[in-house]
């Protein structure tokens, strides 16, 4: 079982070559700061593509050595993306990382149809969240990428986020899909949807899981709340996998967990031809070395 972030260090496998993994826009402190420990670490060799004195400014003052680690010289913020997503699709990089960049610009280079990341599936985010007051981690999505997604893309989600899990030694994930009562409301379309996704997975249309839903948020992860409301559920008190509605509560969650719970967390854009590692500028340096240690680990 996985308890702390930390524990995720122990899945690589130290006789595998280092990741390429290309930062877009490498002016960015908090990245080069994560970005130089998980080079030490040994399991990435970073490409770095950005304003040059602005880079080379973080990375004298931090007395920071990328050994020989290529640098690429570009302004334009949309330029950097577009380098550093052909430079994976192009298979000359692993991974890809966004530094001093909004999400939505390197979303758009990575949604490309000409030198994108597209494999033909939905991308998706998954974050796993070390919290003080669960007992293992817990693994949330959607809560960065898809707006409003419908069943289909919920589907699609999980797929992601349960293949993932799978990798890293879950082999039957319990997954909960949140909605605000654990009733089915057919007012509620988060409700509906979770009723019909825990059928699927009953029927095996969903696989490598356990699935069930509607549960509020306290059901999903309290055995004394699931037992009081008197609900039978392998999944509830013992979610591993929280499945949000939509975006707007998944993010409020995140950001709930990481400044009134402390939360440590780390997180991965799955879906695409290869791993993207989309923190926000608000994740600590530490946040950021777990994520590129999620996308080493895909
Ligand atoms: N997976 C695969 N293809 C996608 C996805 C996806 N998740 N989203 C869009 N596409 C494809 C569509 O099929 C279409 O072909 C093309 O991309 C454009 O689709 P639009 O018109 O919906 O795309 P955009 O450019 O308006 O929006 C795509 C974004 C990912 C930028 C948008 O969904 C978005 O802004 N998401 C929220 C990102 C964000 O702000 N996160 C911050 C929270 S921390």
């Amino acid at each position: 079982m996985l308890k702390q972030l930390s524990d995720l260090q122990k899945l690589i496998d130290p006789s595998k070559p280092a990741k390429k993994l290309v930062l877009a826009v490498s002016q960015d402190i908090f990245s080069l700061n994560a970005l130089h420990k998980a080079y030490k670490a040994g399991f990435i060799e970073p490409v770095l593509i950005g304003n040059r004195e602005e880079t080379y400014h973080i990375i004298d003052e931090k007395e920071y050595d990328f050994g020989d680690s290529l640098f690429v010289e570009e302004d334009d913020p949309e330029k950097c993306v577009e380098r550093a997503v052909r430079m994976v699709h192009n298979g000359e990089a692993d991974i890809l990382m966004k530094g001093k960049v909004p999400t939505p610009v390197l979303l758009r280079g990575v949604l490309n149809k000409e030198w994108g990341l597209r494999s033909g599936r939905l991308l998706s985010h998954l974050a796993f969240f070390e919290v003080s007051t669960y007992h293992k981690l817990i693994a949330v999505t959607d809560v960065a990428m898809n707006i409003a997604p419908n069943l289909q893309d919920k589907i699609a989600i999980l797929e992601n986020s349960v293949s993932y899990l799978n990798q890293l030694g879950l082999e039957r994930p319990k997954v909960a899909v949140l909605g605000a009562i654990e009733m089915v409301n057919e007012s509620m379309q988060a409700t509906t949807d979770a009723a019909l996704l825990s059928k699927m997975n009953q029927r095996d249309q969903i696989r490598n899981c356990i699935v069930d839903g509607p549960l509020a948020f306290d059901n999903a992860v309290s055995f004394e709340s699931a037992h009081h409301k008197n609900i039978k559920s392998e999944v509830a008190g013992d979610t591993d996998l929280l499945l949000m509605p939509d975006i707007e509560v998944g993010n409020v969650l995140y950001k709930s967990l990481v400044f009134f719970a402390h939360a440590k967390v780390a997180s991965i854009i799955l879906g695409a031809s290869a791993p993207i590692v989309l923190t926000s500028r608000s994740d600590s340096e530490e946040s950021k070395f777990y994520s590129i240690l999620l996308a080493a680990l895909a």
